[in-house]
């Protein structure tokens, strides 16, 4: 791996100790300050950051964290003893100047909740679940007001199976290139993630027949109109939100295949962003024990788990196999002579580099050193990455072999005298807490402007990568 990048990096926000909030048991990390994992601003320049235990903020001046909505109190059954959990992710609505929509995911225990379930992954009943997966859209009575007050409206609630809610529903997007009247305008996209039907566990982990299937949701990203059928008169999806008429899959005529798939064959693309110039869409799949993939997201693309990880062949799917054994593709598979039914990553790095892909965006700001370049990150051990788009783009050829390079983006912040300090993110992290940390939990998140904020469910900090003389 190339190490020629460095990039400054600039404290922005700390949200509220949210620390102790909780009981321990029910913590995934009792010692965190607090859990940010998303960003997200408004056309109008508000911004606004979510704290997992919880909490909705606005950041005042861009700096300033005030609580906008109090989301603990609104899901008394919500799981927080997750990596993710609690409040995972939320966006706004395109127009939510006017219409006061945004959205929400988050994850309940399924033990004594009233919630009806939408979706129960095939060949199991109520019995056999774990958690909920539960997407919610909430209008705000006023749109430009400080705190939150308004209504709210569940979408989808999808049943868990796996002992342990991993890889859960964990993100909701719009697609911010998406203008009114384009076919993509206000449509609702949610992670593809296989529901821990790899490593999940319990009696029901470890089952490759849970994938591969378009009679199911799990590994699938999903792409919704979360406006009712009752108000579009439009085709009813799973829960009660409208099936574009030009998803891959809707006007098939296939009772076998559910109309709000978008693409499927994920492990656990939690984050998905667009090309702010082109509009290409990428998803970020974190993989079982060796492969962390950047994609490139085309309409009705199978991309391959639990069959493939990476550009390779999972073992789980041969009898007797492993999932954390890889086989070589056949040679005329791989140099794409003969291509198969799977789209494979455009970038992609090993266990040796990280543990588990972050988010990432095509980079068109004020950094020069990052311009034209795909910018992503290891959530695990907080390293940043970043690849050529021009080289993303070319990988994206049916050709599993070719791939674009990755290299190295190294950190400074301003020393004395001019100088230069580096300094890697877990650092950053070790300073704010004093306690060296277990693992960075970075997150990404982009501003409107292409920005990108750098995030830890550890510190509560966010961050930003900005230009040398910022
Ligand atoms: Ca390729």
């Amino acid at each position: 791996m190339r190490h020629g990048l460095t990039v400054r990096i600039q404290e922005v926000a700390r949200l509220p100790r949210t620390l102790g909030m909780l009981h321990a048991s029910q913590d995934v990390n009792p010692a965190g300050w607090a859990r940010v994992s998303f960003v997200r601003e408004l056309p109008d320049g508000r911004r606004f950051a979510n704290d997992q235990r919880g909490f909705l903020y606005r950041l005042d001046d861009g700096t300033d964290p005030q609580l906008y909505a109090n989301f603990a109190q609104a899901f008394p059954y919500a799981v927080y003893n997750r990596l993710e959990s609690g409040f995972i992710g939320f966006d706004f609505h395109p127009e939510f100047a006017t219409n006061g929509l945004f959205y929400t995911v988050h994850g309940e225990w399924a033990f004594a909740n009233p919630g009806e379930l939408d979706f129960i992954p095939p060949g199991y009943t109520e019995d056999d679940v774990t958690h909920h997966n539960v997407i919610t859209e909430w209008r705000a009575e006023d749109p430009s007001a400080n705190t939150f007050s308004g209504t709210r409206r569940e979408l989808l609630r999808v049943a868990h199976i796996t002992a342990n809610m991993s890889h859960p529903f964990g993100y909701v997007g719009f697609n911010p290139t998406a203008e009114p009247g384009d076919e993509d305008y206000a449509l609702l996209y949610t992670s593809g993630s296989d529901l821990g039907f790899s490593n999940g566990g319990g009696p029901h982990g470890n089952n490759p027949d849970q994938t591969q299937r378009l009679d199911s949701v799990v590994t699938a990203i999903l792409r919704i109109d979360p406006r009712s059928p009752a108000q579009t008169n439009g085709t009813k999806g799973l829960g009660d939100y409208t099936i574009p008429a030009n998803n891959p899959f809707a006007g098939d005529a296939d009772p076998e295949t559910l109309g709000e798939i978008f693409a499927w064959g994920f492990r656990n693309a939690h984050r998905l962003s667009w090309d702010l110039t082109d509009g290409t869409m990428f998803a970020l799949d974190i993989g079982m024990n060796h492969v962390e993939e950047v994609n490139i997201v085309h309409a009705g693309g199978n991309y391959g788990w639990m069959a493939r990880e990476g550009i390779w062949e999972n073992g789980m799917i041969r009898p007797g196999g492993a999932l954390n054994q890889l086989y070589e593709l056949p040679e005329r598979v791989r140099n794409g002579r003969n291509q198969d039914e799977y789209i494979y990553p455009v970038a992609m790095y090993d266990h040796d580099e990280g543990r588990a892909i972050s988010g990432g965006f095509a980079y068109h700001g004020r950094i020069e050193a990052l311009r034209g370049k795909f910018v992503f990150g290891d959530l695990s051990r907080g390293r940043l990455f970043a690849a050529d788009l021009e080289a993303i783009k070319a990988a994206d050829d049916g050709v599993p072999s070719t791939t674009a390079a990755i290299e190295e983006i190294l950190l400074f912040q301003p020393g004395p005298d001019g100088r230069r300090d580096l300094v890697t993110f877990p650092e950053l992290i070790e300073r704010a807490n004093r306690a060296v940390p277990s693992r960075a939990d970075m997150h990404l998140s982009q501003s409107r402007d292409g920005e990108i904020f750098v995030t830890s469910r550890q510190d509560g900090w966010i961050r930003m990568l900005v230009p040398d003389d910022y």
